[in-house]
């Protein structure tokens, strides 16, 4: 009887060590919930905590170049895109093998008016591999897409021509071969999109690129021991799709960004092949939302963390006059810091954020002659929609030109496995309005145009569209490894 007393004491001992033991290391892994704001040595001195043996130094944050308009036409621009092979150090001074438009790594911002007649040279450069580009959330008809049906040899070159109809945006170009995606965009094959138009040149906002309008290509990666590139397929890579412990913001680990005492935009795309960023300053810093997808909002939405799947984008205007001179605000994904503001002196402009940004008409859901159904369904090799994989050959949905449809997107995948697999569903040459998510209303910063959200497990979003480019497009999950084992399908519009 006593022996049994004090082993039942030492049991409930070891639990209790254990509990101890855990709430500790979940403090170390997680970090402390609340963040303040760091000076520059500690900010440091964290980042290179972070790194562990890494031996990458913080380099400023690198601004993508704004491609050159080749055409005097004032109505027309003519640009021209090299798809190549490189190399570049990011980790241990090792030089890993890379893939980019007009240089190692990424690519130029390609910026077009709207009502602009735009002709886009692309030649494939790359090595014995053939390679399509996609102009992500522009509305262009199917020829000119760039979809896996516009495969470019290597050496040869593709020139679709098409007009800009939509609104300002900030969009983006990658490659889409078939089952080759996920490899060529996690290499390095991916650039922005900016389309301009009269409410974005009449808004009082920053718009000086490179100076108070930047770029922020937000990717995470993982790198072997020896700092190169890793792109293999083991689990749980094949369930999940590629996610890294490493994130690189313009393909740089840890940039930093001197900004002066003003309000900053930023333009901040989800280049991930496969992750979900859930991104905040410290320092309690809020933003404000301006633009998702498709466009500006039809007006800011102030918030203190925002959720970002892959190819999601959004604007969002910081403002750093609220910041002491010399201080630096982190911006953070899940609590871990990955870039740097170095906070300057006083600016010479002060923006405020405006009341109202655009209008955006809804869509009713009464003008809709029809709904569809699309179910994500599967894990790993098995992943579908509506029980069927891609297949070039073969046309999904046919819709009318002009019609006005609702879809309704369901993710039955993995349910009850490991709590199920969020999907970010994308179609290609249309930009949807939310309806709601399992009947309730979306998020504000949800109410704008979306080409790209995300659907949870168990969940039903509705959107709204109308199909206005005619021609052959995909739709598929974002997360680009599943889009790769098939989770894809055809809509032509006719
Ligand atoms: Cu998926």
């Amino acid at each position: 009887m006593r022996n049994r007393q004090s082993s039942m004491i030492v049991l409930a001992l070891a639990i209790f060590l254990i509990i101890i033991i855990y709430f500790f290391q979940s403090e170390a892994l997680f970090g402390p919930m609340s963040n303040t704001s760091m000076n520059r040595d500690q900010a440091q001195s964290q980042s290179e905590a972070d790194q562990g043996e890494r031996t990458a130094t913080a380099e400023p944050l690198p601004i993508p170049e704004l491609l050159e308009d080749t055409n005097p036409h004032p109505d027309q621009a003519t640009f021209d895109i090299v798809s190549q092979n490189g190399s570049k150090t990011f980790v241990n001074d090792v030089e890993t093998e890379t893939m980019g438009y007009n240089g190692d790594y990424l690519g130029p911002v390609i910026r077009v008016r709207r009502g602009e007649e735009v002709t886009i040279n692309v030649e494939n450069q790359l090595e014995d591999e053939l390679t399509t580009i996609h102009w992500h959330g522009l509305e262009v008809d199917g020829e000119a897409d760039g979809g896996p049906h516009s495969g470019i040899l290597s050496g040869e070159t593709w020139s679709p021509t098409f007009t800009v109809d939509q609104p300002a945006a900030t969009l983006w170009y990658h490659p889409h071969p078939e089952k080759n995606t996920g490899r060529q965009v996690y290499k390095g094959l991916a650039g922005l999109l900016f389309v301009e138009d009269e409410v974005s040149d009449q808004l009082a906002i920053p718009k000086t690129y490179g100076e108070n309008d930047i770029p922020l290509i937000v990717q995470d990666k993982q790198f072997n021991a020896d700092g190169r590139f890793n792109y293999h397929l083991a689990m749980p890579d094949i369930m999940t799709g590629l996610q890294g412990d490493t994130m690189l913001v313009n393909g740089s680990i840890d940039p930093y960004l001197e900004v002066n005492q003003e309000m900053i935009r930023l333009r901040i795309l989800n280049g991930s092949n496969a992750s979900i960023f859930e991104l905040a300053f410290d320092s309690g810093i809020t933003f404000h939302q301006i633009a998702s997808d498709g466009g500006f909002l039809t007006e800011p939405v102030e918030m203190d963390q925002l959720r970002l799947g892959p190819s999601e984008r959004a604007e969002i205007l910081v403002d750093f006059s609220q910041v002491t001179k010399g201080e630096v605000v982190q911006l953070m994904n899940r609590n871990q810091s990955f870039m740097t503001f170095n906070v300057e002196g006083q600016a010479e402009t002060a923006f405020t954020v405006p009341d109202s940004l655009t209008t955006i008409e809804p869509i009713e859901p009464s003008e809709a002659v029809r709904t569809r159904q699309f179910v994500f369904q599967g894990m790993g090799p098995s992943v579908n929609i509506n029980g069927k994989q891609f297949d070039i050959d073969r046309i999904d949905e046919t819709i009318s030109l002009g019609d006005t449809e609702i879809w309704e997107v369901s993710n039955d995948s993995g349910m009850g496995m490991m709590g199920g697999t969020v999907h970010p569903f994308h179609a290609h040459g249309v930009q949807f309005q939310i309806l709601d998510r399992d009947g309730r209303a979306p998020a504000p910063n949800e109410r704008g145009w979306k080409d790209t959200f995300i659907v949870e497990p168990g969940e039903t979003v509705r959107v709204i569209a109308t199909f206005n480019s005619p021609g052959v497009f995909m739709y598929h999950c974002h997360i680009l490894e599943h889009e790769d084992a098939g989770m894809m399908g055809q809509f032509e519009v006719k």
